[in-house]
């Protein structure tokens, strides 16, 4: 018994919701997805794979934010931020990650910067309101390669931004690609505070993501490659993080994997990609799709049962 309730009385309510009509976007393909909930609402930040016929590679230009009241309807606002708004940048609009502070919604983005810190590096825009206008907050890079050369002497370690804002008000960033980093950011979300902390976590690709259930961080992340969600849990934000096994397995036709997790309306949901869009669905034309997630009594998490193949 749990607070009353029978495990396998638990179990039997884990019914899954088939109805979220994956994947969720089809006029145009989707990646990364990140969301957040204000007043009501969840707004649901990706990435726009939009290769040309004969390119195969990650190939993104600009994010696109959605908003939905059920899950399962989504509204598309104009495009809010691209890649080259960032003056410092070349290209590459990769996973990225709002959050709101005071009033302020701050997005976090890996974009390409160009050859004055050659390699990924990470951005910060800032908007008054969750569809934007988004701006760079800063003008330069909050994160760039040569910060982290030391660790793996890659390029593109530097992605994949999720931050984290504890009740004192401390906001944290944790990214990375082969190696998981984090720092302390100051007050203003735009500066780092202190140095730059590493994790190891077993087959750590890249996609880390933070959230919190009760007294239990998770830090989910891209195991592997192709990509299955691992997880690892945590009493602190700060770790250490004990790693816990697989959440999701390779999603469908897509190399890559990349999950939010929010609770909204009292139903927890797993956002990801695959590559199941009709008609050049794969690798580099993917599409977010939205399972349910559940957990169990000691907090570890249930396998995602995807809907979408
Ligand atoms: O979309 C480009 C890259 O692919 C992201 O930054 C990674 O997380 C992977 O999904």
């Amino acid at each position: 018994l749990l607070g009353g309730i029978s495990l396998n009385a638990q179990h039997e309510s884990d019914s899954i919701n088939e109805n979220f009509n994956n994947p969720i976007i089809t006029d145009k393909y989707t990646a990364d997805p990140a969301a957040i909930i204000h007043d009501g609402k969840v707004y649901l930040y990706v990435g726009h794979d939009d290769p040309a016929d004969d390119y195969n590679f990650y190939d993104l230009n600009e994010w696109l934010v959605y908003s939905s009241d059920d899950m399962v309807n989504w509204e598309e606002h104009p495009v809010p931020l691209k890649a080259k708004d960032f003056k410092w940048a070349v290209d590459d609009a990769w996973a990225a990650e709002v959050i709101e502070k005071d009033g302020k919604f701050y997005w976090y983005v890996t974009v390409h910067h160009d050859d004055t810190h050659p390699g990924k590096a990470i951005g910060v825009a800032v908007a008054d309101s969750p569809i934007g206008p988004f701006k760079d907050a800063i003008g330069k890079a909050l994160i760039t390669n040569d910060m982290t050369t030391e660790y793996t002497g890659i390029s593109w370690d530097d992605i994949d931004p999720t931050v984290w804002i504890e009740d004192n008000g401390q906001a944290y960033l944790y990214w990375g690609n082969t190696q998981l980093y984090w720092v302390k950011l100051k007050d203003n979300m735009i500066e780092l505070d202190g140095d730059i902390q590493t994790v190891d976590l077993p087959h750590f690709v890249e996609a880390p993501y933070i959230h919190k259930k009760g007294d239990w961080y998770y830090l989910s992340y891209a195991y592997d490659f192709p990509e299955k969600t691992a997880y690892a849990m945590s009493k602190s934000i700060e770790g250490p993080w004990e790693y816990k096994g697989i959440l999701n397995e390779v999603a469908g036709n897509s190399n890559t994997n990349h999950q939010a997790i929010i609770e909204f309306k009292g139903i927890d949901y797993f956002i990801y990609h695959n590559g199941s869009k009709p008609t050049k669905g794969g690798s580099y034309r993917r599409s977010v799709c939205i399972d349910q997630l559940f957990y169990n009594a000691d907090g570890t998490l249930k396998r995602v049962q995807m809907t979408s193949e």
